[in-house]
């Protein structure tokens, strides 16, 4: 059982995972224009995770037998500056996920909702996986600059990425 503030914030958070998935398939959309197919391989396997990390919550929201109210998903952009700029997106847009999650974390430790807080460790986590990859590659494409053969090769390396549920796994 969890309060109603919780269920709607977890909510919220719900859509916010479903968003982030948005965002990513936009993202894959303008590398594929782009030609970088290997980033839009990277990105869409990013959305995989997003929308598992919402259906996580979502199976969560199922178990407490809280009220699942799935709201409109907000139009992500659909153009970026450059490959850079799309991953530095994404790295801002972690942060703010990151900060969303710590706040939940704040409020279930205040509720002393110790199902919800052990629940909500598992996304902190892997945020600070998602937030350490994310800006390993933009290290990288900074380093490269406008280098044709390096975006290449950066792009082959983002290729090889294949989707492993990350709910499945911890
Ligand atoms: Fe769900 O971690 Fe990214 O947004």
């Amino acid at each position: 059982m969890i309060s109603k503030k919780m269920e709607t914030e977890l909510n919220l958070q719900l859509n916010k995972e479903f968003y982030s998935g948005y965002l990513y398939l936009a993202m894959s959309a303008y590398c594929s224009k782009k030609g970088f197919n290997g980033a839009a391989n990277w990105f869409s396997i990013q959305y995989q995770e997003e929308i598992a990390h919402g259906m996580k919550l979502f199976k969560y929201l199922e178990d407490q037998d809280a009220d699942i109210v799935l709201e409109k998903i907000e139009a992500p952009k659909s153009n970026f500056d450059s490959l850079l700029s799309a991953f530095e997106e994404s790295l801002a847009h972690e942060q703010k996920m990151t900060g969303w999650l710590n706040e939940l974390s704040d409020l279930a430790m205040k509720e002393k909702d110790h199902a919800t807080y052990n629940l909500l460790q598992w996304y902190v986590t892997e945020q600070v996986e998602e937030e350490a990859t994310v800006s390993e590659i933009i290290d990288k494409i900074r380093m490269i600059g406008d280098n044709g053969y390096g975006l290449y090769t950066v792009d082959q390396e983002l290729a090889q990425r294949i989707f492993v549920d990350p709910t499945a796994q911890k």
